[in-house]
């Protein structure tokens, strides 16, 4: 699968303007300032694809970015804190609007901070995900910000915080220093290459 390919499709205000699937889809999902916008510029090895933004909270929509065989899909990031409760609801029709469409979804990346348990946020859309059966990975992103041990407490600690979700696939990466990404690399890769081989 080729990632230097790529360009920007469209941003989406409301679910009803996205268009049908004509790709598999690669999903990312997070709260704001986990490094959504830092992971998707990595991994398509684009300094500024995807925005790396210092201002969370602003006007949320799903981007869409085109590569040959899939897209990249941005859903806007929750969990900000003085985002509007009519924002925060436009939030939610907004992507459960998505998720509720016939799709092709390959994979939904959920990316969580390694540093710090799941937020209450971040485990709704890991229970939803898992209990819908969505195939996903959680990256488990700034992972250049632990030493070495540190990183071995976070992963078991980790593996305490999610026993509710058996089997989960956990992806330590960083945005910073590539460590990891081509490991997330190739989960896309493989989740698309099955619907691909349908046509
Ligand atoms: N050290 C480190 N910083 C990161 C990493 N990923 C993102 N950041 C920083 O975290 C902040 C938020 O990143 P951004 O990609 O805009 O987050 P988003 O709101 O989820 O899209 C920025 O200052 C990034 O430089 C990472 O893997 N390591
Ligand atoms: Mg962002």
């Amino acid at each position: 699968m080729n990632f230097q390919i790529v360009s920007f499709k469209a941003a989406y205000g409301t679910s009803a303007q996205i268009p049908p699937s004509d790709l598999p889809e690669i999903v990312f999902s997070g709260r704001s300032n986990v490094g959504k916008s830092s992971l998707i510029n990595k991994l398509l090895n684009r300094k500024s694809m995807a925005r790396v933004s210092a201002k969370p909270g602003k006007t949320a929509t799903i981007n869409f970015f085109a590569l040959q065989e899939a897209y990249f899909v941005d859903l806007p990031g929750y969990g900000y804190a003085q985002v509007s409760e009519a924002e925060k609801r436009r939030w939610a029709a907004l992507v459960e609007g998505y998720f509720a469409q016939e799709r092709r979804m390959a994979l939904v990346v959920q990316i969580c901070d390694m540093r710090h348990p799941p937020t209450a946020d971040d485990r709704t859309m890991i229970d939803f995900l898992y209990q819908n059966r969505y195939p996903f990975i959680i990256a488990l992103t700034k992972l250049d910000k632990l030493k070495k041990t540190q990183r071995a407490e976070r992963m078991a600690a980790l593996q305490e915080e999610l026993k509710d979700y058996p089997d989960l696939i956990l992806c330590p990466c960083s945005s910073e220093n590539g460590e990891g990404i081509d490991a997330i690399r190739r989960y896309i890769e493989e989740s698309v290459r099955p619907a691909a081989e349908t046509e």
